[in-house]
């Protein structure tokens, strides 16, 4: 019954109540703002951190700052260099991550980047997204749904990439 009930809830959560990204699509090859939505905490413990695990094939990628956030930025080299908007860029956002807050279970917030799309049109980019909270809790937003299985309770979130 314990193990029915559970099964209820997972079922009973709304999609917009977990993390995801808004809105759901940009156009390839935009510079466009990706706004993460959080809308709980880990349980009922207040969140003290989001971070981002960017795809590959994103070649900027700028958080925006936020009052009692502290940003960190992790890059990775990329393999040759690409053509940016201003001159060859060398390497690529692999991460971001806001700590801080905290923000209570009870309220709502955004955690707001804007990025570069890569030019690939009509593909979905996966935006694997850890969240902590106080008292050691987290929440790893890092699973894949699979054409034909039932969603996951965990998704993470994802952009597709529409036309340019
Ligand atoms: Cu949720």
């Amino acid at each position: 019954m314990k193990r029915l009930i559970a099964i209820m809830l997972a079922f009973a959560t709304p999609v917009a109540a977990h993390v995801v990204i808004e809105p759901a699509e940009v156009a390839a090859n935009s510079y466009s703002r990706l706004a993460f939505r959080v809308g709980h905490g880990c349980g009922t413990a207040a969140t003290i951190a989001i971070e981002v695990a960017l795809p590959e094939g994103i070649s900027m990628a700028r958080p925006m700052p936020k009052p009692g956030w502290e940003i960190a930025i992790e890059t990775r080299a990329l393999p040759r260099p690409v053509a940016g908007g201003h001159g060859l860029v060398r390497e690529a956002p692999a991460s971001i991550a806001w700590r801080g807050g905290p923000l209570p279970d009870a309220h709502y917030d955004e955690f707001v980047m804007m990025i570069r799309a890569p030019d690939q049109p009509g593909t979905t980019l996966t935006f694997p997204v850890v969240q902590r909270c106080e008292g050691g809790a987290q929440h790893a937003w890092v699973e894949l749904a699979e054409p034909g299985q039932p969603r996951p309770r965990s998704p993470a979130p994802t952009l597709r990439l529409g036309a340019r």
